[in-house]
């Protein structure tokens, strides 16, 4: 059964009624651009076929409880929250991401009359695959249902505005200093699509990416080294790119061109220079991607998304021992290209493979983990499925 209906059922058995709608939002693959939208550049991601479900009905009361259930099959309950008390640090643990939407969408003026939630998630978490943004995602859509303000009614705020709504509650509430990409992914992706979305405009644009029709396959391989971007690796690289556009005088890295970053990186100190490096080379490999992808080359990316885990390992250092295992073991095996992707630090890789290649790059990756004897990573091909909506 989908998220969706599990999560109705499982309202319905909890609440003794049914709920009043389900929404769900899907996890992300960035293709490529990664690190780049907190500096007002380029993002390429796609949507995951794995979704976060959230059953909802409204209550009168100004409460807020809140519901998952877990991979054992149990339902684990947060303490019930008043949803005007809520502040920052007010709530720990899982129940921090839904909370924090709520506390982000009464900040901005919505009127919440308190809602029972139910989750059910099948994205798969700390492995860079943005389940915590395809929770956060699904809460606010459902929160706006109940207070009559979810995307179709005449009132309801963009998705670009719920983006940054979500970001709030991310950022101020949770505590991750995260950009834009995964909550812009999970909720304006469309099925075979990657979304081109240029984090300083708001533009967005959908890029055809029918992996299958080219012959080849995105390979996702969660090394399952979990990931937080609520550690320092994560905002430490934030605020040396914003040290850094401070020192050039410049609003954004996004502001570096390419042809000057030769000069660029003569007047900054050198251990700001890597980054700006893979700042600008990155949004760079995003737009040759665009290009490539509008053009039907889909393989010619190939090499674009090697050269984008080069510089995140040696120049952006977020990479690990696991997610360089992936990639040469990909590459080493007849893959068109391969990168990490996501934060970094762990989580996930991806590999563009020809269709025939499949099974033997999976084989040589899971054969080279255990020969380490590394914990056995998880793989799957991906196409890109929808972003976020109403199920029921
Ligand atoms: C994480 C963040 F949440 C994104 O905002 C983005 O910075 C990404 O890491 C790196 O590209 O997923």
């Amino acid at each position: 059964m989908s998220p969706a209906g599990r999560a109705a059922e499982t309202f319905t058995a909890e609440h003794g009624r049914a709920p009043s709608a389900v929404w769900s939002a899907p996890g992300r693959v960035n293709l490529i651009g990664e690190h780049t939208d907190y500096n007002d550049g380029f993002v390429l991601p796609f949507a995951l076929p794995h979704r976060t479900a959230v059953a909802v009905a409204p209550r009168a009361d100004g409460m807020l409880s809140i519901a998952t259930l877990g991979s054992d099959g149990e339902l684990h309950r947060s303490p019930e929250l008043t949803i005007a008390g809520l502040a920052p640090g007010a709530s720990t643990g899982w129940s921090t991401y839904p909370a924090g939407v709520a506390w982000a969408l009464r900040g901005a003026g919505v009127e919440l009359p308190g809602a029972d939630l139910v989750i059910v998630g099948e994205v798969p978490t700390g492995a860079g695959l943005s389940s915590s943004h395809a929770l956060e995602c699904a809460v606010a859509l459902a929160l706006l249902d109940t207070a009559g303000r979810a995307p179709g009614s005449p009132d309801a705020p963009s998705l670009a505005e719920i983006a940054i709504l979500v970001q709030r509650a991310e950022n101020d509430f949770a505590g991750a200093p995260t950009g834009l990409l995964d909550q812009t992914a999970s909720l304006c992706c469309t099925e075979a699509h990657a979304l081109f979305f240029d984090v300083r405009s708001g533009e967005t644009e959908q890029i055809p990416f029918a992996t299958l029709d080219a012959g080849l396959e995105l390979l996702v391989v969660d090394t399952r080294v979990k990931h937080s971007h609520g550690e320092s690796g994560y905002g430490d690289r934030r605020r040396g790119c914003e040290r850094a556009a401070e020192l050039l005088e410049v609003k954004a890295l996004r502001d570096v061109a390419a042809e000057d970053l030769d000069g660029a990186l003569a007047g900054l100190p050198d251990e700001l220079r890597p980054l700006v490096r893979h700042v600008v080379t990155e949004n760079e490999r995003v737009l040759a991607t665009v290009g490539k992808l509008r053009a039907g080359a889909i393989a010619g990316i190939g090499d674009l998304l090697t050269a984008s885990h080069a510089s995140m390992r040696d120049d952006y250092e977020i990479s690990c021992p696991e997610l360089d295992l992936v990639v040469d073991t990909a590459l080493a095996s007849g893959a068109v290209g391969a990168r990490m992707t996501g934060g970094g630090f762990g989580g996930s890789a991806i590999a563009l493979v020809r269709s025939a290649d499949r099974e033997l790059v999976e084989k040589r990756v899971l054969d080279a983990f255990a020969e380490r004897e590394l914990t056995t990573p998880r793989l799957f091909t991906a196409v890109p499925a929808a972003g976020a909506g109403r199920d029921l």
